[in-house]
């Protein structure tokens, strides 16, 4: 009687401690809602991992800047605090310097272009800057090609753009291109933006069409101009030392399991490119659909040379001319 009371005593303590050895939890976080293109990256991201480690390892997924903006978010990543984050490249050239180059307007010709070098040699590439900076960098998603919506005017030539005041990721080289084309540049965290574009503390701003949905922007902004000045890549970045300590299967898993969130995240992206000007305009915003962008690009050219000279005009016609 006694030795089975022990015996059952002991083997649920085993099963107990067994329990918690098994399971580790990991946190990862984007700064949209859940139903959007990122927020669909994360979940199936979550979902791969747990199946393709048999549950040892658990990924909770939190939204909608629930656990800070995207710059605070890297940073948690970076020092550990946090171990994983979907991010936009926006914030990211703060911490790798490298990724700066993917965020220059008018880069990309399409979607098609920008995935096509980001999955090969040279986006490859640039993922393994990111380890001496303290990252394990996933793989390239995608936040999409940003356009840009105002309170103020339909924006139909670089013109239009002159002296609005309009929020920009936290990112040197939008910073540096929208100065460029004449807009009033307040740098700000994505989670602030929908109270400072209702209260008029800005005029603008400029995402894809994904996040405009998914943050209900069209409540705050009337004009919606199909710019696609910025192709934006997103990334998922996990601390180094975290996934250092994984077995070398469990890092194949982790890596896998971002390739199938990658999968779904860009699927989504088509498909609120697709429906998006539908959608938007039904709920009351004004959409210019034929935007002359050789004008942007001309507006741009004193920027152009600058940035030639920053990263090297090769390096540049080497993305451009990427087939
Ligand atoms: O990643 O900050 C931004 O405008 C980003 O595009 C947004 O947070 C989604």
């Amino acid at each position: 009687m006694k030795l089975s009371k022990l015996f059952i005593g002991l083997s649920l303590a085993v099963g107990l401690v067994a329990t918690a050895a098994a399971q580790t939890n990991m946190k990862i976080n984007i700064s949209v809602a859940k139903d959007s293109h990122q927020g669909v990256g994360i979940d199936v991201f979550a979902q791969e991992v747990e199946k393709r480690t048999s549950g040892r390892y658990k990924v909770q997924t939190f939204y909608s800047g629930s656990l800070g903006g995207e710059r605070e978010s890297v940073e948690a990543v970076q020092l550990g605090t946090q171990e994983l984050t979907f991010t936009s490249t926006g914030p990211v050239p703060n911490f790798v310097p490298d990724a700066k180059i993917l965020d220059i307007p008018f880069l990309f010709r399409d979607k098609a272009h920008a995935r096509a070098v980001l999955d090969g040699p040279i986006g490859q590439d640039l993922l393994t800057k990111f380890e001496s900076k303290g990252f394990k960098a996933l793989g390239w998603g995608e936040n999409g090609v940003r356009h840009m919506t105002n309170s103020k005017r339909a924006v139909n030539t670089p013109d239009d753009l002159k002296g609005l005041k309009m929020r920009t990721m936290e990112n040197p080289v939008h910073v540096a291109a929208y100065k460029g084309l004449g807009i009033v540049t307040t740098p700000m965290a994505f989670p602030e933006v929908f109270t400072a574009l209702q209260q008029g503390t800005v005029d603008g701003q400029e995402n894809p069409l994904s996040v405009i949905m998914a943050a209900k922007f069209e409540q705050v902004q009337k004009h919606l101009s199909l710019t696609g000045h910025v192709y934006s890549p997103a990334i998922f970045l996990m601390n180094n030392a975290a996934f250092d300590k994984l077995s070398a299967a469990d890092k194949a898993a982790f890596l896998e399991a971002a390739k199938v969130a990658i999968k779904a995240n860009r699927e989504r992206v088509d498909a609120d490119d697709a429906r998006g000007v539908k959608e938007l305009s039904s709920k009351g915003m004004s959409v210019v659909e034929n935007v002359d962008k050789a004008k942007f690009v001309e507006q741009l050219k004193p920027v152009y040379a600058e940035f030639d000279k920053q990263f090297g005009k090769a390096n540049l016609d080497k993305i451009r001319n990427y087939k």
